[in-house]
């Protein structure tokens, strides 16, 4: 065997256990978006019927790899063999091999059907008292309207973290604003699409507390691998209760010089109100972005993307579309599209100063 030969085989033998290794590795349940670590009556169904499906899948590549070596080697052509006997068409064996798929396509068929009426009928509807939480689909981001425990007429908005109590049935409902998204998380379901005018429902459960990613799963523009969100689960009712009524309050008024400087700021020709809310102030009214009234305590800025501090706020206010290429804020406030209201240094410590204030 020639030396190039020689090392091209070797080559494709380490490219191989290269991506093998890959492969490998996005099974690894401690990875935080990962599908084999189910928190949640939806994910270990859905789990579970992976499970099944692939092992009836691999059971299948077996035989019929095995078969096929097999006879690739027993039946080889060796030196002076003539030409095989040439036949054509073996009824009992065409037969079996179109039925034998038919089986068991039908018995995996079974616990699909079964699993996909499970997760699409809630355990606890809202009718028998479940709780709901509205989830709408945004470019790229994603807001959350709960029911007011206090006020049952009142919806309190909040943005890209949904916080839900551990072991409860939460019925979610599904919109979007505008174009098609999907709503997944995958160590609790998954995945559920999000489509403008069509309402879709789907239930979840966390049995543990913690924080769990959730991810925009349906392509929906230039910043969608972007788009993501967290869901806090809380270990009681109670503390879900106090974050929720948190949640609803309005915001504090900030104090400081430079905070108040913000303030204004925000109010004033940045036209930052003009998209935003920030419940508690005559201004600040705006829908078209996320809701700001306790932007502080959400531990993520635009759309789980980054860590909520001094540096990361910074750059956003800075350069929206830096970090979310064509993200609306980036695209349409006139202090990012017109030179005339482009924001000074000051004024971007203001605004950021302010904003840390919003808990
Ligand atoms: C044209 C509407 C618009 C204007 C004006 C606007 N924003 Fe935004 N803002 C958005 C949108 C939309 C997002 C969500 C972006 C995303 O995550 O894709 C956003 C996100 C944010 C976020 C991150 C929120 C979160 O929870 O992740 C902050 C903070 C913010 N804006 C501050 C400001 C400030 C300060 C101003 C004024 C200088 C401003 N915005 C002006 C639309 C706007
Ligand atoms: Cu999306």
């Amino acid at each position: 065997m020639s030396m190039s030969k020689h090392f091209s085989k070797k080559l494709v033998g380490v490219l191989l256990l290269v991506i093998v290794t890959g492969l490998l590795a996005g099974c690894y349940p401690d990875h935080p978006q990962s599908t084999f670590d189910a928190h949640g009556p939806v994910a270990e169904s859905q789990l579970n019927l992976f499970y099944l499906i692939f092992g009836v899948a691999a059971l299948v590549f077996v035989i019929v790899e095995g078969i096929l070596l097999f006879t690739a080697f027993r039946f080889r052509r060796k030196p002076g063999d003539g030409d095989p006997y040439q036949n054509h068409g073996n009824t009992p064996l065409e037969l079996s091999w179109t039925a034998l798929p038919v089986v068991l396509l039908a018995i995996v068929a079974v616990p699909t059907i079964q699993t996909i009426f499970d997760n699409a009928n809630s355990p606890l509807t809202p009718e028998q008292g479940g709780m709901v939480i509205d989830a709408v689909g945004v470019q790229w981001w994603f807001e959350f309207r709960y029911q007011d425990p206090t006020d049952p007429s009142r919806t309190i908005i909040t943005a890209n973290e949904m916080h839900i109590p551990q072991g409860e049935v939460v019925n979610v409902n599904l919109r979007s604003r505008d174009v098609i998204h999907s709503f997944w998380i995958p160590k609790i379901a998954g995945k559920v699409d999000m489509v403008p005018n069509n309402p879709n429902q789907m239930w979840i459960r966390a049995d543990s507390p913690g924080v769990f990613l959730g991810q925009c799963a349906e392509f929906c523009g230039e910043s969608h691998a972007l788009m993501r969100f967290r869901v806090v689960v809380h270990p009681t009712v109670e503390e879900f209760e106090q974050w929720l009524i948190n949640e609803g309050s309005p915001a504090e008024a900030p104090r400081d010089p430079l905070a108040i400087r913000g303030q204004e700021i925000f109010e004033g020709d940045a036209q930052c109100w003009a998209c935003h809310t920030v419940l508690g102030t005559d201004r600040a009214r705006g829908r078209v972005g996320p809701s700001l009234t306790h932007f502080a305590s959400r531990t993520h800025i635009a759309a789980g993307l980054m860590e909520n501090n001094q540096e990361n706020l910074r750059k956003w206010i800075s350069h929206p579309g830096d970090v979310k290429p064509g993200n609306i804020m980036a695209r349409d406030a006139r202090a990012y599209n017109d030179p005339e209201f482009q924001l000074s240094e000051e004024e971007i410590s203001a605004l950021v100063r302010y904003l840390q204030t919003l808990r």
